[in-house]
């Protein structure tokens, strides 16, 4: 089934429409990699001047969600200030996540939270969330609240159309794989004694510094992904609004849980738009063990 259909039977108008101009960006904005990432030249098919591929996707995003008519505002990790529209929904969006993956030609994303209430706002007022991994494939992987479902880009005469490949997509409670950004020294002590246990239990290591890259295998295999609390840092680095409620979102529609150590990262409630919070996200059991570890620790410093 078809992205379109599928969304036609099984999404608010609103959702469907906002979903379907983010992956047609999409499309539009992997084009662009060789030509934006100093593969080949500098000019990329429109002949447009070049310009940095993060500054080039916001733009792509932002357009193509403005002239939906249907969104309030625009948040990206890409601007200081949100943009306004003359809709009711809020997105907050990291249009490409893991940009200094362009070089290497390793995974990107982009992720989207698309919110019903004025930005900043918690995780509960997300009325659905997307991501996109550009790999080997597109994929769109979204939820409204009804399951986690994953589409790929095919072509289709000139263009693409988005294919269903996933319906329902559920995290395994039996894990498998983890990824942890940061440096282990940093880790406070309890994320580090936690993460030593990982491989005695059979686990391995999967870690491609793209976020939704890293989260995708968890998806697939059941594990943990996380960005801790670090000595010094203790809100983390992923930014709330942008990456960590809208995945976490989808996390808890496909069966998992996350946490920021002492509470579901969706009961956050943001101050600003480029709030930062430490990131837990997976499999269901494991999560909460580790949120029971990092919350009982009282150590904080590896000293
Ligand atoms: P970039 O967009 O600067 O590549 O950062 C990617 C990211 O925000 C997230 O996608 C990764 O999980 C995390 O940073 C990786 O950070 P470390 O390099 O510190 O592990």
């Amino acid at each position: 089934m078809k992205l379109d259909e599928f969304l036609r039977l099984n999404a608010p108008e609103d959702l469907a429409r906002i979903s379907l101009a983010i992956s047609d960006a999409a499309v539009t904005v992997s084009e662009t990699f060789p030509f934006k990432s100093g593969l080949v030249g500098d000019v990329n098919p429109s002949g447009d001047s070049q310009k940095a591929i993060d500054v080039y996707s916001n733009e792509v995003f932002c357009d193509a969600l403005i002239s939906t008519g249907l969104v309030r505002e625009v948040a990206s990790e890409e601007m200081e200030d949100a943009v306004h529209g003359k809709g009711d929904l809020s997105i907050a969006m990291d249009p490409l996540d893991g940009s200094s993956n362009v070089e290497t030609n390793n995974p990107l994303g982009s992720i989207f939270g698309v919110y019903s209430d004025p930005l900043p706002c918690s995780g509960r007022h997300l009325a659905g969330a997307l991501y996109i991994t550009y790999g080997n494939s597109i994929t769109v992987t979204l939820s409204f609240g009804k399951g986690v479902h994953r589409f790929v880009a095919v072509k289709e005469g000139a263009g693409m159309s988005f294919q269903l490949v996933g319906l329902d997509l559920k995290v395994p409670d039996e894990p498998k794989v983890y990824g942890i950004g940061g440096t282990r020294t940093e880790w406070i002590p309890p994320v580090r004694g936690f993460v030593d246990s990982l491989e005695g239990r059979g686990m391995r290591v999967r870690y491609c510094g793209t976020f939704v890259g890293d989260y995708n295998q968890v998806l697939a295999r059941g594990g943990v992904f996380a960005y801790p609390e670090l000595v010094g840092r203790p809100r983390g680095k992923l930014r709330v609004l942008y990456e960590t409620a809208p995945v976490s979102y989808i996390n808890e529609q496909a069966g998992g849980y996350a946490t920021d150590g002492r509470r579901n990262i969706l009961d956050i409630e943001p101050a600003s738009l480029a709030d930062t919070s430490p990131a837990y996200i997976g499999s269901g059991p494991l999560l909460r063990e580790l949120e029971r570890l990092v919350s009982s620790s009282t150590v904080r410093t590896g000293a």
